[in-house]
């Protein structure tokens, strides 16, 4: 078993260290699409709607560089990835990023050898049991049933809870969240554990949310954001800025509705830097002065992509919490753009 991972381990190292060579800023353009890794599915970060169009808090990140990039934020084909395949998907060079809530830990960092350009999402793990159960405690669950995502952190922070805790579990390994809520709602396992932003999404889907229960203990940090392959700078440099266009935006006041008219000029120069009007960033990232305009045309600011996503006036209803902008308390916070 181990043996096995460390192989697989090494396979993706391999495959990033071959593909990493490649600029992929001149092989999107060349090819006039960009290749997103996203989900197989999770409703509000990354899903197809009634037409087939992805949508989600996770795709308006391809979107952004798409329109950056291409100017053209329908150019993206999205590939879905699960918990096992994102990584390989990655590496190989199938996908040019991955936007797909992805925890920035050491190890996918240093020895698979991806980058993360930022953090579009904090988060952390929950349990989520049906109220008849009558659990309200993580740690009331001795010889519980797990559904459990392979190749995930919360695969590993589960056993990290459980033995720090002297309790045990039996996993049910599954690969898809889809699956995860089959298995999970047909009781194949008492609990479904991930992403305390994954359950609220699955449990919005639920035909009847109130009977479940997300228990109170948050196990681990999952800082959640878009990657690229280690070795290609530009191309990550242009993926990061592009998430900083999006939360710097909100910062200044810059919305889906008054961009045009601040694109005419201010007298705020950083918004003018940001939208092209003054200074000459975009040259200095290989792209034109209107990048970020155009990143932030497609689906308006961070917070009005996470409000229309995930937001507490969806069904998801999640709260901005850690995800507010750092001058309201949170932890969301853009380098300046200068
Ligand atoms: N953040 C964790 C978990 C990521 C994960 O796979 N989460 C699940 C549940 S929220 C998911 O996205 N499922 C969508 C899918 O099955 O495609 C990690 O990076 O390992």
């Amino acid at each position: 078993m181990k043996k096995t991972v460390i192989f697989g381990a090494l396979t993706i190292a391999g495959l990033a260290a071959g593909a990493a060579a490649a600029g992929t800023l001149d092989d999107v353009k060349a090819r006039g699409k960009l290749n997103c890794g996203v989900s197989t599915g999770l409703v509000g970060f990354a899903s197809p709607d009634a037409n087939g169009e992805w949508q989600g808090f996770d795709v308006a990140v391809c979107r952004a560089v798409a329109a950056a990039v291409l100017n053209d934020p329908s150019a993206v084909e999205f590939v879905p990835t699960t918990g096992k395949t994102r990584f390989t998907a990655l590496a190989s060079g199938e996908v040019d990023m991955l936007a797909r809530n992805t925890t920035w830990t050491f190890s996918r960092d240093n020895d698979l050898k991806f980058e993360f350009v930022g953090i579009n999402y904090y988060d952390g793990q929950g349990f989520m049991v049906p109220k008849e159960l009558g659990v309200s405690s993580a740690k009331e669950l001795d010889g519980a049933t797990v559904c459990i995502q392979t190749g995930t952190t919360t695969e590993l922070n589960l056993a990290d809870f459980f033995r720090a805790n002297n309790i045990s579990y039996e996993p049910v390994p599954i690969e898809t969240n889809a699956e995860a809520q089959q298995q999970y709602l047909a009781g194949a396992c008492d609990v479904y554990t991930t992403d305390a932003s994954g359950l609220a999404a699955t449990r919005a889907t639920f035909e009847a949310p109130g009977d479940h229960v997300v228990l109170p203990e948050i196990v681990s940090k999952e800082p959640l954001g878009p990657l690229v392959r280690h070795g290609d700078n530009e191309w990550g440099d242009i993926v990061r800025w592009t998430l900083n266009a999006l939360i710097s935006a909100e910062e200044l006041g810059i919305t889906s509705t008054n961009l045009e008219e601040l694109a005419g000029g201010t007298n705020n120069p950083e918004v003018n830097r940001i939208l092209g009007t003054e200074g000459t960033l975009g040259e200095m990232i290989g792209l034109d002065a209107e990048w970020a305009k155009r990143a932030i045309a497609v689906s308006g600011n961070y917070g009005e992509i996470f409000e229309k996503n995930i937001g507490e006036a969806t069904p998801i209803g999640l709260a901005r919490g850690l995800n507010a902008q750092w001058k309201d308390g949170g932890l969301i916070y853009s380098p300046p753009f200068r």
